[in-house]
């Protein structure tokens, strides 16, 4: 207690970190981000992600996913491409595709876990990938499933990773039940960011955001409305795409954690809260950029 930093997130802090775009910009300027998720029945997860990242200004975006849904995503998604992958009996994305996913990721920015399931054969490329972190990384949803086990191998890595817990994944990661967390969520999310040596996300009303070092920041927007499946997909995608326009990790985080909760809430006092479905907070984007550019 007493040896973090705590910073409230607002307005004024965040328009300090937007990535304003160059006249000259190009669609390599502005990095690309690679999803990795997806398994039959939720194909959802990893468009949402995707169309996010697009949506929040990423300059190239790739889903990569089994290859049975090659077809589904390729329809779902006009602006973003898709990179199908081996995959198991059952529809998961395979082991095997770690060999492919390591050569494209370097410079690369990777989104990884909505929808991925918890097949065996998704885990093991989850610990692939962590074993040797290639790139900028956010493991979200599926992909939070084995860090437990595998966790330690992150101290290693030399890039930026981003952990984006809910608390039942939370608790999952540091051994607490929902009810020890939900009790004290600053120490949930403060001893998880430590032990993962990880900036983390303890999402839920009034996100915290922690790195490894121990500061803390607290988000102030957001509405129940966003209790809705996708909405943390569409997070995920949302900070792929700030760290792929260049912003460091903390930076990507609180914005993107911010601005999520800013189009949740225009699109609750548009739609209400009770309407409000994940794909909105991605079609309220735009109107909370201009706000920004
Ligand atoms: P309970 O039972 O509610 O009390 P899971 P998931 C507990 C994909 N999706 N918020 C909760 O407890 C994701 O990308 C696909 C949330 C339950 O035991 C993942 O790949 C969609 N949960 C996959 O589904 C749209 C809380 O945690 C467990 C909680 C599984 O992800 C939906 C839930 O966690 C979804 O995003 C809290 N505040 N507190 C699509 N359209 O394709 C406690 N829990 O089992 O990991 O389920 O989050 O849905
Ligand atoms: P997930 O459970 O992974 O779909 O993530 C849910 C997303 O919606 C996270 O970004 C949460 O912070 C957000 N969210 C869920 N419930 C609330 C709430 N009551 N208030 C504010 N944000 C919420
Ligand atoms: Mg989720």
């Amino acid at each position: 207690q007493g040896q973090f930093t705590r910073d409230l997130l607002d307005q004024k802090f965040c328009r300090n970190l937007f990535p304003l775009r160059e006249k000259d910009g190009h669609k390599g300027s502005y990095g690309h981000v690679v999803v990795i998720g997806g398994s039959p029945g939720m194909t959802g997860a990893v468009a949402l992600s995707s169309w996010a990242a697009v949506r929040s200004g990423a300059g190239l975006v790739t889903a990569a996913i089994p290859a049975g849904l090659n077809g589904i995503l390729e329809n779902k998604l006009t602006e973003a491409m898709s990179l199908p992958l081996p995959e198991t009996q059952e529809g998961s994305i395979s082991t095997e595709s770690l060999e492919l996913l390591r050569k494209i990721l370097p410079r690369k920015v990777a989104v990884l876990g909505p929808g991925l399931s918890r097949h065996q054969e998704a885990q093991g490329l989850v610990r692939g990938l962590v074993r040797d972190v290639p790139c900028p990384l956010v493991v979200d949803a599926d992909a939070l499933y084995t860090l437990k086990e595998c966790g330690e191998l992150l101290e290693n890595s030399s890039y930026p990773v981003i952990l984006t817990p809910h608390p039942g994944e939370m608790s999952r990661l540091i051994g607490k039940t929902v009810a020890e967390i939900q009790n004290d969520r600053v120490g949930a999310v403060t001893e998880c960011a430590r032990r993962y040596r990880s900036i983390v996300v303890l999402k839920g009303a009034r996100t915290l955001i922690a790195t490894p070092e121990g500061h803390l920041y607290v988000n102030t927007t957001g509405n129940s409305g966003m209790a809705t499946g996708g909405s943390g997909d569409v997070l995920a995608g949302m900070i792929g795409a700030f760290l792929a326009q260049g912003l460091e990790g903390v930076s990507a985080v609180t914005l993107a954690v911010y601005i999520h909760g800013q189009a949740g809430d225009l699109a609750a006092a548009e739609r209400s809260q009770t309407g409000l479905a994940a794909g909105d907070i991605i079609e309220y984007l735009p109107k909370i950029f201009l706000g920004y550019e």
